[in-house]
């Protein structure tokens, strides 16, 4: 079942050089493939469109603030099941939670810092890759 999902590497990931490190597990994924990429600065709107599922809950707002406090990087990835796939790469939204291996696992500590995020339904994935890439729907 071929499917596309939309990946944002976080500001942190970004500051951390990890940008490279993130991206090469996903690309070796056989069969994967990166349909659309580009590192970009988020403003407000975009984030209170993607995020409005969490709106008045008590980490939204620091959400909101970590997401624009830097560039992140957005992707929309192709191929076999990769929605849960790339889940799967990222590990639970907690890294300390998180099994080594994974990359909030390997890499993440705070809860809010976690690295990535990755679209988590094909409903998600088809509003998110509409926020992010309006020309590619
Ligand atoms: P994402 O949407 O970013 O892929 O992550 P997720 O599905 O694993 O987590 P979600 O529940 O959708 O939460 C979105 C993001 O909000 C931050 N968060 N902080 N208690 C907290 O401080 C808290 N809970 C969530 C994380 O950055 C999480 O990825
Ligand atoms: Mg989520």
């Amino acid at each position: 079942m071929t499917q596309r999902t939309l990946v944002l590497l976080k500001p942190d990931a970004v500051r951390r050089g990890l940008i490279g490190e993130i991206i090469g597990r996903i690309e070796r994924k056989a069969d994967w493939r990166i349909a659309a990429l580009e590192l970009r600065e988020l403003d407000r709107g975009t984030l209170e469109t993607h995020y409005g599922e969490h709106e008045g809950k008590p980490f939204y707002e620091p959400l909101v603030q970590f997401m624009s406090s830097g560039p992140v990087v957005a992707m929309i990835v192709e191929g076999e099941r990769v929605i849960e796939g790339v889940r799967q790469l990222a590990g639970p939204t907690d890294p300390i939670a998180a099994a080594p291996g994974s990359i909030r696992g390997d890499f993440g500590v705070i809860v809010r810092e976690n690295l990535i995020h990755a679209s988590d339904s094909e409903e998600s994935a088809e509003r998110e890759v509409k926020i992010f890439f309006p020309g590619r729907d």
